[in-house]
């Protein structure tokens, strides 16, 4: 049955990235939207959108019976779940069936077959498929358990039956703790899941996730897309997946896919499907669950196959036979995804709510894709996963596309919200990751070397940060010179040029909970800054995006600055840094000498008094006026402020350096 118009029901990248294959394929999409997600990328990137709701998913994107009233609305003839949400939800594919919709996804008995994890562990049995040996029947009195633990040895899994994703896992390292472990295991099975059934395996010690894309149509046909890589986890969450997995064997990869193909076909599968598998170091691999979705890693298999697998999904799902048969499937080269989050790794990875003030995506190329489902200035909410992007590339081969995730996420920019980027920096440059010592502990086994100490601003970032400021300032003082009466101005200047002496600024920091000053020497071409590390030459040049080309003592670097009010985020080599400036004048116009007072840049004579003591002034008002060298100079507010006082008159004559006027700023008024 052909499929001309399509609901996707979901959010974020998943939702954008449906819509690109849709929208590819001559599809018109429809988009639903909670009242949270209304300026959202899916929402305009579709070519309708419904409103199902307010934020909370339970009353949005869970709510099956509004998302079923817009596709009648809209006359979509299909649903696409994605992933998450409602995705593996056996009700809401029957209830979409009944209503003579096409659910992209599998039949409703494989969902529900799979639903439970040990269930499924029972089906895949009986259709010998290989499980951790272990103990998964109804008999669950001690002594049984007991019997079943003797036969399996140590060390041992105790795993609730109604768990999964790692929930209610015990291990157990001697016959001595069985006991107690089970009781303790039954115990938060039947709080946690109100089921207290456990089965017992083998306890397979730092295995590999390693898992097979399957897909199968309506025709008998079924076939593998390889494997994934994706032990790099983090409390049962992917971070770092790719594709092939390294190390393994042709024979190793045969035998999984035949035996994941054996486990489509044992539950009459069609669509898109994801079967797990557990690798032991012998290369041994038992089955895990099988995910009856498309899995959010979906794209490094796209990569190294170089199919779509949605357009697979859109195809089954009308009728037609899969695209490619066995054969014509081949490895092309590696892939590796990093999933992208708005959390604060230092924070335990709670997520990081708040504005994208600044987003700024890798260039795409064939080498780089970035799945991304927010734009800048897009908020980043508590009420969905806070994942912001999947970056995934693609080379020839591992080390080369180790090497093209290391620059893509060093050329991910973000700003306002704190994000995962140079955490997964440490896991993709670790020794460990390059030499593929891959599995399911790598985040724990390391953690040392991945989550390095929030140190001070380096010397570097000041020195970027400082040039950042101050080329910005020559640039709106250049501007301001432009507009002004009298351009050549002294004031205008703001190379520190002063008669007879070596001008200077100082710039205060905050970082953290630290003050650091920043003293700025002017040279001919270039500043000198003393850091807390010593003295360093700067110089540079700001592009019109507003990224920093900077030599620091002849070594050059590019880097982003992202200013907001006193905040400035120093975005360098995928690590971004937070000071704050300690100098409000420095935030517009001149204060001479960083002690706050405006004094004359050279000898002169006062030839007009624009304001009088106690007038409240806006930035930019002209305030005196001075004629030196032939020339009048207009000093005005460099601030929002008020003229504290006006010690000379109309005619006075006042040496460099003396104070014109008192200048008291005050908060700016927006
Ligand atoms: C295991 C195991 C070791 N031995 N079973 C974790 C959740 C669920 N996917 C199954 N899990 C495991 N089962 C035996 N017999 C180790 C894990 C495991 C794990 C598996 C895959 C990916 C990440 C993991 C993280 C911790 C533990």
């Amino acid at each position: 049955m052909r499929i001309d118009k399509i609901l996707i029901a979901n959010r974020g990248e998943i939702a954008c990235r449906l819509i690109r294959t849709a929208r590819r394929l001559g599809i018109a999409t429809v988009a639903v939207y909670s009242s949270a997600d209304a300026h959202a990328r899916h929402v305009d990137l579709a070519d309708e959108a419904y409103c199902i709701g307010p934020a909370e998913a339970k009353k949005s994107y869970l709510n099956s019976e509004r998302i079923l009233q817009v596709a009648r609305d809209s006359g979509a003839s299909a649903i696409h779940p994605g992933y998450g949400f409602l995705a593996e939800n056996a009700r809401f594919a029957a209830e979409c069936a009944a209503a003579g919709l096409i659910f992209v996804g599998p039949p409703v008995q494989a969902i529900e077959a799979m639903g439970s994890k040990s269930a499924a562990k029972q089906i895949m049995h009986a259709a010998g498929i290989p499980l951790v040996p272990g103990y998964h029947e109804l008999d669950q009195s001690l002594q049984r358990l007991q019997l079943a633990a003797e036969s399996i040895g140590y060390p041992l899994l105790i795993k609730a039956s109604a768990g999964g994703g790692g929930k209610g896992m015990r291990v157990v390292h001697a016959a001595a703790e069985f006991d107690a472990a089970l009781q303790g295991a039954k115990r938060e099975s039947a709080a946690a899941f109100g089921d207290d059934r456990v089965l017992l395996e083998k306890y397979i010690q730092r295995p590999r996730h390693v898992e097979i894309q399957v897909f199968a149509d309506t025709h008998n046909n079924i076939v593998h897309l390889f494997e994934r890589d994706c032990s790099i986890q983090r409390r049962h969450q992917k971070v770092i997946e790719e594709a092939p997995a390294p190390g393994l064997g042709a024979e190793t990869r045969e035998k999984m896919g035949a035996t994941a193909i054996a486990a489509a076909r044992a539950i009459g599968y069609v669509g898109a499907g994801t079967v797990e598998f557990l690798l032991d170091r012998d290369g041994s691999f038992y089955f895990m669950e099988m995910n009856t979705r498309l899995q959010v890693e979906h794209p490094v298999t796209e990569m190294i196959t170089g199919q779509d697998l949605v357009e697979w999904q859109l195809r089954v799902a009308a009728g037609e036979p899969l695209p490619c048969q066995q054969e014509e499937l081949v490895i092309t080269g590696h892939a590796i995804e990093a999933r992208l989050y708005a959390e604060d790794p230092l924070k335990n990875f709670l997520p990081s709510i708040g504005p994208l003030r600044h987003l700024r995506l890798p260039q795409e190329s064939p080498h780089v894709r970035v799945d991304s489902g927010v734009r800048q200035g897009d908020e980043v909410s508590i009420h969905y996963d806070p994942m912001l992007a999947k970056l995934i590339v693609w080379d020839h081969d591992r080390n080369l596309a180790i090497k093209r995730m290391q620059q893509a996420l060093a050329d991910f920019q973000v700003s306002g919200v704190t994000t995962n980027i140079g955490f997964l920096s440490q896991v993709i440059t670790h020794r460990a990751f390059a030499a593929a010592e891959l599995d399911t502990s790598f985040i724990e086994h390391h953690g040392a070397d991945l989550f390095p100490e929030p140190g001070a601003a380096s010397d570097r970032i000041l020195a970027l940060a400082s040039l950042d400021l101050l080329l910005r300032r020559n640039a709106e003082a250049a501007a301001t010179a432009a507009i002004s009466t009298d351009p050549y101005s002294p004031w205008h200047r703001t190379d520190g040029w002063r008669l007879n002496s070596d001008n200077h600024h100082v710039l205060n920091f905050i970082d953290g909970l630290h003050r650091i000053a920043v003293t700025v020497h002017y040279r001919d071409n270039h500043y000198v800054l003393e850091l807390p590390g010593g003295r360093l030459s700067a110089s540079g040049t700001l592009d019109a995006a507003g990224d920093l080309s900077a030599d620091l003592d002849g070594v050059r670097c590019r880097s982003t600055i992202v200013r907001r009010e006193e905040q400035i985020t120093v975005i360098s080599g995928g690590h971004s840094h937070v000071l704050l400036l300690d100098d409000p004048g420095l935030q517009a116009g001149e204060l001479d000498g960083g002690e706050g007072r405006l004094t004359a840049p050279m000898p002169g004579k006062i030839v007009a008094v624009l304001v009088n003591v106690g007038d409240q002034v806006k930035r930019g008002t002209a305030l005196v006026v001075m004629e030196a060298m032939k020339m009048e100079h207009t000093i005005m507010a460099p601030l929002d402020g008020i003229v504290a006082n006006l010690p000379f008159r109309v005619g006075d004559i006042v040496d460099e350096g003396v104070e014109l006027l008192g200048f008291e700023p005050v908060e700016e008024t927006v």
